[in-house]
């Protein structure tokens, strides 16, 4: 039999290169700046959650319903989670089991629409996602997808919005079954309801993946697609700050079949130990903290934003009003690539990815832009005053590629920011002893 293991307790004792690898991350994430728009630093109820021992239990289906015994928590847990989920965001009925986003979409899909059926969505290039159509995704395998994009860049900064008048010249010449908005690199709020008009004229279903706003939906600064759309699908770890996974939100007519599309359409045994976690994350972002929290996500973008451009950066759609700036580096270096700018910075401490802009000259590995985001660092307590500084580094960094010395000095600078906003200050349950690897 196992010995139950006391929180705090190094559990990993017994496997030092795991544990080894596994305190270096963490000394990664709190040494380094994270800036990928996608992530976020979870509470150490959050991380104790899906550490749990939910993960032995197996529980395909339903509460009530599963395949196998031995669900009496599984199901209480599951069912906390689906009822704060839809709690949380005003919904009919939530599905917490998606796996993922991408797993999300899928099922939406699943329950929606027929293969071959015409969807119309985003293009990736354009801010979309690679499960909205992409040639490479099982999504554009299975389905006939139609793209629609953003309007030209202006001078002035009002250009790169999603085309509506786009989308509605598509929608009534190709007549979707489904519509999708949703973004993955887009920095200005989307609004649902013209998506609404346009999937009503055609006599389209309309699909909202709030992946990337949903923290900022629940905590009401932007938006909400909940009850605009027919079904709404999220992830649990960006700005929701929750566990890596998915969920969907629809209405109560529409459950059984997105039910039934995630299990058993898609996956098997939902990972219960996650969806504890995601009962945690639901259950932390209806507290008014999470609200003040979401404010500060924005403003942090807007602060980034305006250094980044006074420091001679184009910002794509010529700001923020969400969680995101994507920055075209074109005008800064015509010669800088994503790839090159983001593997720089990795060696100062910045962490952000390299992403494509409308209209990328550059292929998705090369790219002419970064996407960076503000919810980790606002998790760790950074604010406006910090992202001027970044901005900077970020700079200094970018003009003096070559220059080692510069990389080094910036690093340090990092290092000494970093220490004063500790994302894990307190010692986390079971963590493994920090070091053992070396820092960054
Ligand atoms: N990887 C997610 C993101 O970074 O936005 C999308 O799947």
């Amino acid at each position: 039999m196992t010995e139950p293991i006391p929180p705090g307790t190094d559990a990993l004792a017994g496997d030092p290169e795991v544990a080894a690898l596994l305190a270096a991350e963490l000394d990664r994430q709190r040494t380094t700046v994270q800036l990928i728009a996608s992530e976020n630093f979870t509470s150490p109820a959050v991380l104790a959650a899906s550490a749990s021992v939910l993960t032995n239990k197996y529980s395909e289906g339903y509460p009530g319903r599963r395949y196998y015994g031995g669900n009496v928590y599984a199901d209480q847990v599951e069912d906390l989670a689906r009822h704060r989920a839809a709690s949380l965001f005003g919904a009919e009925h939530a599905n917490v089991q998606p796996h993922s986003g991408a797993s999300a979409n899928l099922a939406a899909y699943l329950a929606l629409v027929e293969p071959g059926d015409t969807i119309l969505a985003m293009r990736l290039d354009q801010g979309g996602h690679l499960t909205h159509g992409s040639p490479v995704s099982i999504t554009g395998k299975t389905y006939r997808f139609v793209s629609y994009g953003v309007t030209p860049a202006a001078e002035d900064g009002s250009g790169e919005r999603i085309d509506l008048d786009h989308v509605r010249d598509l929608a009534r010449a190709e007549r979707p079954r489904l519509i999708v908005a949703g973004t993955t690199a887009y920095s200005r709020i989307i609004d649902p309801r013209p998506f609404r008009e346009i999937a009503d004229e055609v006599g389209a279903r309309f699909m909202f993946d709030a992946a990337h706003p949903a923290g900022l939906i629940a905590a009401g600064v932007h938006p909400s697609p909940v009850g605009v759309a027919d079904v709404v699908t999220l992830t649990t770890h960006k700005t929701l700050r929750g566990p890596r996974g998915g969920a969907i939100l629809c209405r109560e007519e529409l459950a059984k079949a997105i039910d039934g599309a995630v299990f058993p359409g898609l996956q098997g045994g939902p990972l219960e130990h996650v969806i504890a976690a995601k009962a945690v994350a639901f259950g932390e972002a209806a507290r008014p903290e999470f609200k003040a929290y979401a404010g500060q996500i924005l403003r942090n973008a807007v602060a980034l934003a305006a250094s980044l451009a006074g420091e001679g950066f184009r910002l794509v759609a010529g700001g923020t009003e969400n969680h995101t700036v994507l920055v075209d580096l074109r005008a800064f270096d015509p010669e800088l690539t994503g790839k090159q700018a983001q593997e720089v910075l990795d060696r100062a401490g910045i962490t952000c990815n390299r992403n494509q802009i409308p209209d990328d000259p550059r292929s998705p590995f090369v790219t002419s832009g970064l996407r960076l985001g503000t919810p980790a660092e606002t998790t760790a307590g950074m604010g406006e005053a910090e992202m001027g500084e970044i901005g900077s580094l970020i700079a200094r960094v970018l003009s003096s590629r070559d220059d080692e010395a510069a990389i080094a000095e910036v690093r340090e600078q990092v290092r000494t920011l970093c220490a004063k906003f500790d994302p894990y200050p307190a010692p986390l349950p079971g963590a493994p002893v920090a070091g053992t690897l070396g820092s960054r």
